[in-house]
């Protein structure tokens, strides 16, 4: 299979990277091509082996020794971008380059940067590694896991620098168990992580590691406490822990955290944050399925202020951050004014865990902006989010494109309502989504076939990309003023200055007409651009 020829006759600015440079057979043609137009490290991208699976279905397979790539990214000369695009009609980050004009021909629609106004900074993009997506990658060869990893976290795949990991079991495991299970063990002497940990994730963290180019950001969110500190005595259903903020259960659940992560030091993992709990208004519901621990936003409030805070203000990991919450956006700004007004809590609280479920019932604007601006020193941050979920969804739906686009779109609103950044869910399942002991199955950017011993990169996966390999911690919102003649278009978008001073533009296209657009940075010039249809393009320039 050659390249398709496509890409090698179009005009200049157009990038080879990912069409170009593909197997040996291809590699004369076009190499000459490479050399003509000088595309900058373009030269060892390998494109998107594509695998159908129906009408506007594709995903890109990966395996043992094949897996498509991107070069690093590179910020070319001023008066000149790169287009990353990505589309339902197959486009993988495809890159391309342009010039910049000095006149623009006035676009129904144009996107003017305003960098005078400035709003949240990124903290990052990533996803959790649960037990499910550690048992996926574990039974991949050690090529193909290699393979995978680096597509996640290398400058050869979309850099994702924040991973999310259950502390103990959640129900993307296949057994129910915390670290420690011996009943009325007030002194965790009997503490002790699992073979989940020790064969699994703590060995793919560290391969995770060493394939990043810039240390990975970590948190853990446990989802339930032993059962002899809780009020039901199990893991499921309705349960809060035992007594009162102060008393013995808070006190050793607190050091159950510390515990963790102690022991995740010792194989020098350290980590960047914790959340209070995952969804801690699961634990409220009768009979709720799965692994949960129940918290009113006065308990948790308390329990910080009491337990959590202290305990992690006297650890050794002291600089570690605390996040609030880690549950449906509804909850706010209730949630955040109970916790975040008692001046002991807050002050051990760095940010604010939302989670994408029950977005339909959560106007953005009522909850993150109202949230951000009663509170703008706490950061908002996605912690959880998934596709497959909803009972009326199928499960895993390999190669679909919207689900891509559920992703991106959702990234879009949150940033732009001072999210500073966005968590995906498992990193990896498989084909039914995934091992689930609670048959609570979803679907992934990454679906594992061990079988066959290969993986397929969904169109989620390339639309976290478009923000995680471009959109480094530390870029900060811009304003885009936005000029407007014509009724039907609907673009969505974000702008961001990097820490490198680079300017980083994310469009998405949920429709399937294509719609020009014009982008301008006064100073630099004037973009005359298409937003394909169905697609999501990411514009890098220097300024
Ligand atoms: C791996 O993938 C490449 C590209 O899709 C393919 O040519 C090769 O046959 C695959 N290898 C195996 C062992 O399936
Ligand atoms: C720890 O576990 C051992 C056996 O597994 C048990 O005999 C002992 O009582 C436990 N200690 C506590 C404090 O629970
Ligand atoms: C620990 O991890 C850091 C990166 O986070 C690395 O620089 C260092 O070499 C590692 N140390 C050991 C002993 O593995
Ligand atoms: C801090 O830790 C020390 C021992 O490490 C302990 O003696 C002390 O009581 C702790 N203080 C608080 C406030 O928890
Ligand atoms: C414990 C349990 O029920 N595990 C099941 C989880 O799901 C996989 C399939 O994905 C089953 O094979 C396991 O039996």
């Amino acid at each position: 299979m050659c390249p398709a020829p496509r890409s090698l006759g179009l005009a200049v600015g157009v990038a080879l990277g990912r069409k170009g440079a593909m197997w040996a057979g291809c590699a004369s043609i076009v190499g000459w091509f490479l050399f003509l137009q000088t595309a900058p490290g373009a030269a060892g991208a390998r494109p998107c082996s594509p695998q159908y699976f129906g009408h506007g279905l594709m995903a890109c397979e990966c395996n043992a020794t094949y897996c498509d790539t991107l070069d690093p990214v590179v910020v070319l000369a001023l008066g000149t971008y790169a287009k990353y695009e990505s589309s339902k009609a197959g486009k993988r980050l495809e890159r391309s380059e342009g010039r910049f004009q000095s006149d623009s021909t006035a676009p129904d629609l144009l996107l003017k940067l305003d960098t005078a106004q400035q709003y949240q900074k990124v903290k990052g993009f990533g996803g959790a590694l649960t037990d499910s997506a550690a048992m996926n990658i574990m039974a991949l060869s050690p090529g193909a896991q290699t393979n995978l990893l680096k597509s996640y976290f290398s400058e050869e795949g979309i850099e994702y620098n924040l991973v999310r990991i259950p502390m103990a079991s959640c129900d993307f495991s296949v057994r129910l168990y915390t670290y420690s299970d011996s009943e009325g063990d007030f002194e965790l002497r009997n503490f002790s992580l699992t073979e989940e940990d020790t064969k699994m994730k703590i060995p793919i963290l560290q391969h995770a590691q060493a394939v990043a180019r810039t240390p990975l950001s970590l948190y853990a969110s446990p989802w339930t406490s032993p059962i002899w500190l809780k009020t039901n005595g199990a893991m499921t259903g309705r349960g809060t822990l035992k007594g009162k903020p102060g008393d013995k259960y808070h006190k050793t659940w607190a050091n159950y955290f510390i515990r963790f992560l102690d022991e995740y030091a010792k194989h020098n993992l350290t980590f960047w944050a914790v959340t209070a709990g995952n969804e801690p208004t699961a634990g409220e519901i009768v009979f709720y399925p799965f692994q949960c621990l129940g918290f009113s936003p006065e308990h948790q409030r308390d329990f910080i202020a009491q337990d959590l805070g202290p305990a992690l203000a006297n650890s050794s990991h002291k600089g570690i951050q605390l996040i609030m919450l880690d549950d449906q956006r509804v909850m706010l700004p209730y949630w955040a004014e109970v916790v975040l007004n008692d001046p002991v809590a807050s002050s051990f609280i760095n940010g604010i865990g939302i989670h994408w479920y029950l977005d339909f019932l959560a106007p953005i604007d009522l909850t993150l902006s109202i949230t951000h601006h009663l509170f703008p020193s706490y950061y908002l941050l996605s912690t959880e989010a998934s596709t497959g979920s909803y009972f009326w969804e199928p499960r895993v739906v390999l190669g679909g494109w919207d689900r891509g686009s559920k992703y991106s779109h959702s990234i879009l609103t949150n940033l732009n309502n001072y999210v500073t950044g966005w968590t995906d869910w498992n990193l990896a399942l498989d084909l039914e989504g995934g091992p689930n002991w609670s048959k609570n199955y979803v679907d992934s950017p990454v679906i594992v076939d061990s079988s066959q011993d290969l993986f397929y990169k969904q169109p989620m996966f390339y639309h976290m990309g478009h923000f995680s390999k471009f959109v480094p911690e530390g870029s900060q919102r811009v304003r885009l003023v936005i000029s407007k003649k014509c009724y039907k278009c609907n673009l969505e978008y974000a702008a961001f200055l990097r820490p490198d001073g680079a300017a980083v533009l994310v469009v998405l296209n949920r429709y399937p007409t294509d719609m020009p657009f014009g982008i301008s940075d006064p100073g630099v010039g004037f973009i005359e651009a298409v937003a394909t249809a169905d697609s999501i393009q990411t514009y890098l320039w220097r300024r």
